[in-house]
């Protein structure tokens, strides 16, 4: 079992795009253990992005992802991760696959939907950063 964050950026949260993407991702059968709408601020932010502190875009993304309220979901499932990602598509919605939630719902590469973590080390430490233990179900 692998654990994943996902998060609707704001672009789909303005788009009033939560249930519709969350409900791709419960659709294809991966379950919802934790759900939370939230307001980032600067540090949340930095930690959730720390790996991209020397990015070029690392200051445009924090105020990006600091912008709107944002919901926040723990999904499991065998394979999650890998899963999760082959669903949201390519970082880039301009490259990502048909039928993928980046290709149908991001606007470009910043404003691309959704997060989702890249490892299953990363999920756990992500979750961890957005909900506390008794917020996961
Ligand atoms: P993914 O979200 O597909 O794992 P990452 O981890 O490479 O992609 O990038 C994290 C986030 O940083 C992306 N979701 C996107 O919003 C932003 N980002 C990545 N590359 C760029 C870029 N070249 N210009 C602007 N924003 C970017």
């Amino acid at each position: 079992m692998e654990r994943s964050l996902v998060l609707i950026k704001p672009d789909a949260m303005e788009r009033e795009l939560a249930g519709a993407i969350i409900g791709r991702l419960q659709g294809a059968g991966l379950k919802l253990i934790g759900l939370k709408m939230l307001h980032l601020d600067d540090a949340l932010a930095g930690k959730h992005y720390a790996i991209h502190k020397e990015k070029p875009f690392f200051k445009d993304l924090v105020e990006y992802i600091t912008s709107t309220p944002i919901v926040a979901a723990a999904f499991e499932g065998d394979d999650a991760i890998a899963r999760i990602r082959k669903l949201m598509g390519a970082t880039d919605p301009s490259k990502a696959d048909a039928g993928t939630i980046r290709k149908d719902y991001g606007l470009d590469i910043q404003r691309n939907a959704t997060h989702a973590s890249d490892s299953p080390e990363n999920g756990l430490i992500e979750i961890a950063n957005f909900f506390k233990k008794d917020e996961l179900f």
